[in-house]
């Protein structure tokens, strides 16, 4: 059986989970940790704890949500949950963090309550997990009996606004944690509880693809993994030896709950108008392309067989026929579809958000990074696979990271000033490719190292990055270890009864 079609593991002992024990010392501290904690604050102690680790992306940037295969691996740092039933009948969620820095968040048991995403609040993503797992276990009949109060403390070190997700770190040990404790987790695979979390993340009011939370349920130690979407679907893909990848972090942070308006969402909301007018122009229907299209990869079938025609079979000859480079003001993209675009979206409130707040549609560009980051992953994946040399299967990969960062810098304009020069710093101190990973705007670089010169590679990225920005107080020298590190893969979320 794949291990996707496991159910989330239940572990004893917390060396699985971490794959090597290095720093198990250091982890028992922190259950530890979080279990006295949880006795300060609520008194007793908490039936389940869960942990979810964040991510980081390899290649395959904002192409998930369009239905195309992307190639992340999961990080040591994660987020670590302790939880409890009350049985008092108090109907009341209160959601404490073991950083003072995110004070006690309160909520009603009512899973039908809506998030408040004006106001936006870290306890928010703990209710995304809930919500979602009502919805779950109603649409499969499961009975859970009425809403009751939950005491939950949380401890998380995956770093936020970071493009390392801590976010679905969050929300995927929020889920599997509510699920232990209701007792509905023994029979469904992980495949499906990827999945749920994925739409519990929605809630959130983002409308993201499912790699974070499928890396982080379905991750497996010492591999990176190729998931693909509709049905999702996880690959486990062995990193040639003799590289590393080093994670740094630009210290713009991404605050994408708050930006989806103008960023995330942007990008989505583009991504569908372009798939519209190619679908159109490709012939179909202007009706049928509203209501069938919803993604590029729905019309990558009409664009390779357009390009069929004149001897070719890549998507993005259809681009470059049927999108104009110079962007689209609304009104003529509606001269294209026949309808008002404020209706083609009529259902979903943060698209509309997203069309009050955008001046034009840059559909060329958009479209040009999706089809063309779809190929580089495939073709990532093909090199890893490929009877080259280690040392020449990392060359190619750097180069594929490094064509990958300029789609996403000049097409999809997701990154930023700092993200720029810390993408060159990385390349001039030697990293054989290096990309901003994550939604962007800010958060991670990944960078491809040779292990031998890893620990002379931090130290020259903290002399060309990192020091002028200790000696402005932007950091303290003694976190450094918080800002840039090496990663290997680490092991999917677990339900841990200690
Ligand atoms: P970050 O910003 O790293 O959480 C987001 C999306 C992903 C994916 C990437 C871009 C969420 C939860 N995650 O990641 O699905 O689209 O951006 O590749 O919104
Ligand atoms: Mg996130």
């Amino acid at each position: 059986m794949a291990h996707e079609e496991l159910p989330v593991p239940v572990f004893a002992s917390l060396e699985p989970v971490y794959g090597d024990d290095s720093a198990l010392e250091e982890v028992q501290l922190r259950f530890q940790g979080l279990k006295s904690k949880f006795s300060e604050i609520f008194g007793g102690h908490p039936e389940v704890f869960a942990r979810a680790p964040g991510r980081v992306n390899l290649i395959g940037e904002h192409i998930d949500y369009e239905g195309y295969s992307v190639l992340p691996m999961a990080i040591r740092q994660d987020t670590i949950m302790a939880i409890r039933k009350r049985t008092d009948g108090e109907k009341f969620l209160r959601i404490a963090n073991v950083n003072d820095k995110y004070t006690i968040c309160t909520y009603s048991a009512d899973p039908s309550q809506e998030i408040d995403l004006k106001n936006h609040k870290w306890g928010h993503y703990f209710i995304c997990g809930y919500k979602g797992f009502y919805e779950y276990v109603k649409l499969k009949g499961i009975d859970v009996g009425e809403p009751v109060g939950l005491d939950v403390l949380v401890d998380g070190t995956v770093p936020t606004g970071s493009g390392l997700s801590s976010s679905a770190a969050l929300v995927c040990s929020a889920t599997i944690a509510i699920m232990a404790v209701f007792d509905v987790n023994a029979n469904i695979s992980k495949k499906e509880v990827a999945q749920l979390t994925c739409e519990c993340e929605r809630h959130i009011g983002t409308q993201s693809g499912g790699m974070d939370q499928a890396i982080s349920i379905m991750a497996k130690s010492g591999f990176a993994e190729l998931i693909d979407f509709n049905p999702i679907h996880a690959s486990d893909v062995q990193l040639p030896a003799g590289g590393t990848f080093v994670i740094a972090h630009s210290l713009a942070e991404s605050q994408k709950a708050v930006t989806a308006a103008t960023n995330y969402n942007n990008r989505v909301v583009e991504c569908r108008l372009a798939a519209i007018v190619l679908g159109i122009k490709l012939g179909m229907k202007t009706k049928e392309a509203i209501s069938k299209v919803k993604t590029l990869s729905d019309v990558e079938g009409l664009c390779v067989s357009y390009a069929g025609e004149h001897g070719h079979s890549d998507p993005l000859f259809a681009v470059k026929e049927f999108l104009n480079e110079t962007p689209y003001t609304a009104e003529e993209i509606e001269k294209i579809t026949e309808e008002d675009l404020s209706s083609i979206f009529v259902n979903s409130p943060t698209s509309l958000d997203v069309l009050r707040a955008a001046k034009h549609f840059k559909l060329f560009q958009r479209a040009s990074h999706v089809y063309s980051e779809a190929k580089r992953v495939h073709a990532f994946r093909d090199v890893v696979l490929s009877e080259l040399s280690d040392e020449d299967k990392l060359k190619k990969l750097g180069s594929l990271m490094n064509e990958s960062h300029h789609s996403c810098s000049v097409l999809y304009e997701c990154s930023c000033p700092e993200l720029e020069e810390l993408v060159r710093a990385c390349r001039n101190n030697g990293a054989l490719g290096a990309r901003l990973t994550g939604a962007g705007w800010g958060g991670c670089v990944v960078a491809l190292v040779k292990e031998s010169i890893v620990p002379q590679f931090i130290l020259d990225l903290k002399e060309s990055f990192y020091q002028s920005r200790i000696d402005r107080g932007i950091i303290k020298n003694g976190d450094l270890g918080l800002y840039i590190f090496a990663s290997k893969p680490s092991s999917g979320a677990a339900v841990l009864k200690l």
